[in-house]
C-alpha cells in the first residue's frame, strides 16, 4: 500500500500538536509524488499556516517535525514556541516521542529557496536544491549535525531516530488544521439511551434463524489479521450479556495469531442461562504466510471444521483430520462473513493479506453469503471517540476510514461497522455496549438474508419436484 500517515499517526500528532480536537491533515508535498526539489516544496508548501513534515526511511522509521508558521523563502530562522520534532516508529515498532522547542521557540525553523523542510538550526535539515531518485528511496543531501541544539532530543540521537541516515522511500508535508466533530451524523442517528441498549439487547437474545430451513443457530465467521480484535468481539458481546466484563476467549498483542484453535463461541443469556441462536466462530489471525488460507476457507463456509480444531500451519486442512464433518447440512455452513479489520492499521495492511482476503471473498461471493466488516480500535484514531464512543457518527476521521475500507474490500459503506471492543475497561459501558449490539444486530439480518435466499431455492426445488411428479 502507498506510504501515508496512518489514522493512528494523525491522532498521535493531533494529541501533540495540542487542543481536545482532533486535527485534518491535507496532504500539500509529496516527494515521490512531486519531485524532490527545494522549489517545489516551497512553491506547494509556503504560506500555508501549520504543516506537518513527516519522513519515512528505508529502516521502516517515521519521523519528522511540526511547525505552527507557515513555511517561507525568504532565507530567514522564525520563531515558533509550539515547533517540535518527534518520532513515530523505529525499524518498524511504534516509538512515539515527542522532542519539544528548547529555545522559547527561537529557530523553530528555517525558510530559504534552495532548503527543503529545514528545524532548528539545524537539528534537521532534509535536503537542499534538488535529489534524483536513486533505486526505490531518495537520498536525501541534507543534515542533522546540530541535533538537539534546538529541540530537546530526551536521550535519543541521529541513530535512535533517523538510524543513522537520510535515506528516505518518501518525505510529506501536510497543512494541519483543527477539524471540528459533523454537525450532522454520516451514517446513522442512534438514541445512545440506556432504552436503546435494552432494546437491542433483546433483539439479539430473542433471535431465531427463519423458519423452515431445521436450523438453530446462524453461525457468523470471524475471519482478519492477527491481532485485529477477532477474540475481543466475541469476549465484548460475551460481556454485555454476563453483565461484566469477561476474558473468556485469550486475546492480546503478539507476533503470531494467539488464536490457534477454531473456536465456535456461544453467547449465553445471564451467567448459566441458555446459549443463544448464534455462534461467533473465531479464526486464527491472517499473516502473509500463516493463518488460514482460501483453500481452508473453502471447508470452513462448507461447515466441515469441527470446533476446537487446531490449525497447524505447516499442515493443510484435510478430510482427514479428526473431527471433520464429511456431510454438513445448512445448519453447520456460515452464514455470514465478518471481517475484523483494525482502522487504526487498515492503511497499512501488507499486499499479500489483501490479496488473500480477495481470493477469500471470491469463495464468499460464489457460495451467496454476506460479508461485513468490523472495523475495530476506532478509539485509537480519534480523540473525541476514545472520550465518549457515541461521537462516532460525528468523527470525519471515521468518515474518512470507512469511505477508504468500502472501496477496498468492495463492499457498501453500510456493511462497514465500527465497534470499540473492551480492552483495558473494568466496567461495562453502556455506548460501547450499543455499538456493538448495533453491529451485532446487523450481521444477523444479513444472516436472514443469506437464509431467505437458501428458502427460495429450497420452495423452487419442491416446485420443480412437485410439477415432475405430475
Ligand atoms: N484500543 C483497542 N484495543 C483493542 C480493540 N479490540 C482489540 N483490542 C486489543 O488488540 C489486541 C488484539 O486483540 P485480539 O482480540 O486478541 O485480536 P485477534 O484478532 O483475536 O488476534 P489473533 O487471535 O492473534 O489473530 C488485544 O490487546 C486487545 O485488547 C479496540 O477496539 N480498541
Ligand atoms: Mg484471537
Amino acid at each position: 500500500m502507498a506510504i501515508e500517515l496512518t489514522p493512528t499517526h494523525k491522532n498521535q500528532l493531533s494529541k501533540w500538536i495540542g487542543s481536545s480536537k482532533t486535527h485534518k491533515f491535507t496532504l500539500l508535498y509529496k516527494i515521490s509524488r512531486d519531485g524532490c526539489n527545494a522549489q517545489t516544496f516551497h512553491s506547494y508548501c509556503d504560506n500555508k499556516g501549520p504543516t506537518i513534515t513527516v519522513f519515512y526511511n528505508t529502516n521502516n522509521s517515521v519521523y519528522g517535525g511540526y511547525t505552527a508558521v507557515s513555511w517561507n523563502s525568504n532565507g530567514a530562522y522564525y520563531t515558533d514556541a509550539n515547533a517540535f520534532l518527534f518520532k513515530l516508529k523505529f525499524d518498524g515498532a511504534e516509538q512515539p516521542m515527542k522532542f519539544p522547542n528548547k529555545t522559547n521557540g527561537t529557530s523553530a525553523i528555517y525558510g530559504a529557496s534552495g532548503y527543503g523542510p529545514t528545524f532548528g538550526g539545524h537539528d534537521l535539515n532534509s535536503f537542499t536544491k534538488s535529489i534524483n531518485k536513486s533505486g526505490t528511496h531518495f537520498p536525501l543531501n541534507g543534515n542533522t549535525n546540530r541535533l538537539g541544539a534546538t529541540y530537546d532530543f530526551q536521550g535519543q540521537n541521529y541513530n535512535s531516530v533517523m538510524n543513522g541516515h537520510l535515506q528516505v522511500l518518501d518525505l510529506e508535508v501536510y497543512h494541519v488544521e483543527e477539524q471540528q466533530l459533523l454537525q450532522k451524523p454520516w451514517i446513522q442517528n442512534v438514541d445512545w439511551s440506556s432504552q436503546l441498549e435494552e432494546e437491542i439487547k433483546d433483539k439479539v437474545a430473542t433471535y431465531k434463524p427463519l423458519p423452515g430451513l431445521d436450523l438453530q443457530q446462524a453461525r457468523i465467521l470471524l475471519v482478519g489479521q492477527v491481532g485485529a480484535g477477532k477474540s475481543s468481539f466475541f469476549n465484548t458481546i460475551n460481556s454485555i450479556f454476563r453483565g461484566h466484563i469477561s476474558g473468556q476467549a485469550n486475546t492480546g498483542s503478539a507476533e503470531h495469531s494467539l488464536t490457534t484453535a477454531y473456536r465456535m463461541y456461544q453467547v449465553r443469556d445471564g451467567y448459566a442461562g441458555k446459549p443463544f441462536n448464534f455462534r461467533l466462530c473465531d479464526t486464527r489471525g491472517l499473516e502473509e504466510d500463516q493463518g488460514i488460507d482460501d483453500h481452508d476457507v473453502d471447508y470452513l463456509l462448507d461447515g466441515h471444521v469441527p470446533d476446537r480444531y487446531k490449525f497447524n500451519p505447516s499442515v493443510p486442512l484435510s478430510p482427514d483430520v479428526i473431527g471433520f464433518l464429511k456431510h454438513p447440512t445448512l445448519s453447520d455452513k456460515i452464514h455470514c462473513v465478518a471481517f475484523v479489520l483494525d482502522v487504526s492499521t487498515v492503511d497499512v495492511i501488507p499486499e499479500k493479506v489483501l490479496e488473500r482476503i480477495k481470493a477469500m471473498q471470491v469463495r464468499m461471493n460464489q457460495r451467496g453469503v454476506p460479508q461485513v466488516v468490523l472495523l475495530t480500535k476506532i478509539d485509537r484514531i480519534c480523540e473525541e471517540i476514545s472520550d465518549d464512543v457515541s461521537k462516532v457518527f460525528f468523527s470525519p476521521a471515521m468518515k474518512e476510514s470507512v469511505d477508504k475500507v468500502a472501496m477496498v474490500m468492495g463492499l457498501p459503506r453500510s456493511n462497514i461497522l465500527p465497534i470499540k471492543n473492551y480492552e483495558c475497561e473494568v466496567e461495562l459501558d453502556q455506548n460501547t455496549n450499543i455499538l456493538s449490539l448495533l453491529s451485532l444486530r446487523r450481521i444477523l439480518h444479513f444472516v436472514d438474508d443469506f437464509l431467505y435466499n437458501k428458502l427460495d431455492e429450497i420452495e423452487v426445488d419442491q416446485l420443480k419436484k412437485v410439477k415432475i411428479g405430475d
